[in-house]
């Protein structure tokens, strides 16, 4: 098992569509342990390939509370079949968005078919949450940023504030 580095905006590998996982293989598992291994870390409650610079369209998601037994769901070649008309709006955040939180509007309920890590093929009715976690990381996969959902000023504001940042570090002088 291994911590992966995650990609902090703006970085384009963040803005590329990810490619379509071939096979559910041994080096993929791995992968996918690497990934929850990382999002448990960080902390995180979701996390998409792309996020640690692997373009593939595979995400991985615990919603499981402090003190609750871990629950890790594990989504390949995800597709939305269906959407809500209904929206709900979640304060979002994101790994490669460091300290920075913002309400984004969606569709409150979907439903998604994916490879499971057993290379089952699966489907799921999600809300609440898990509905909002599910979109923002396939958003990912396609490389679009909760970022992208805001208004220009509001992401061009907080991207400035990346880079600023970035380039000073947390602790340094000036
Ligand atoms: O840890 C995360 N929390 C979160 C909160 C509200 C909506 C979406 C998320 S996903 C985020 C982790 C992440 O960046 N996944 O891509
Ligand atoms: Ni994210």
């Amino acid at each position: 098992m291994a911590l992966l580095p995650i990609l902090v905006a703006p970085d384009p590998r963040l803005k590329q569509k990810a490619r379509r996982v071939e096979a559910v293989d041994g080096v993929l598992r791995r992968l996918i342990d690497d990934m929850l291994e990382t999002m448990y870390a960080a902390p995180g409650i979701g996390l998409a390939a792309p996020q640690v610079g692997v373009s593939k369209r595979l995400l991985v998601i615990d919603l499981a509370k402090e003190g609750e037994p871990k629950a890790p769901l594990c989504m390949i070649n995800p597709e939305l079949t269906w959407l809500s008309d209904e929206e709900a709006t979640y304060e979002e955040g994101c790994l490669s968005v460091p300290e920075h939180y913002a309400d984004v509007v969606r569709p409150a309920r979907i439903r998604v078919r994916y490879i499971d890590r057993d290379n089952e093929i699966r489907e799921i009715a999600a809300d609440g949450l898990l509905a909002t976690v599910v979109q923002h990381e396939m958003d990912h996969l396609d490389g679009i940023l909760f970022l992208d959902h805001l208004t220009n000023l509001k992401r061009n504001m907080i991207l400035r504030k990346l880079v600023k940042a970035r380039k000073t570090p947390a602790g340094a002088e000036l």
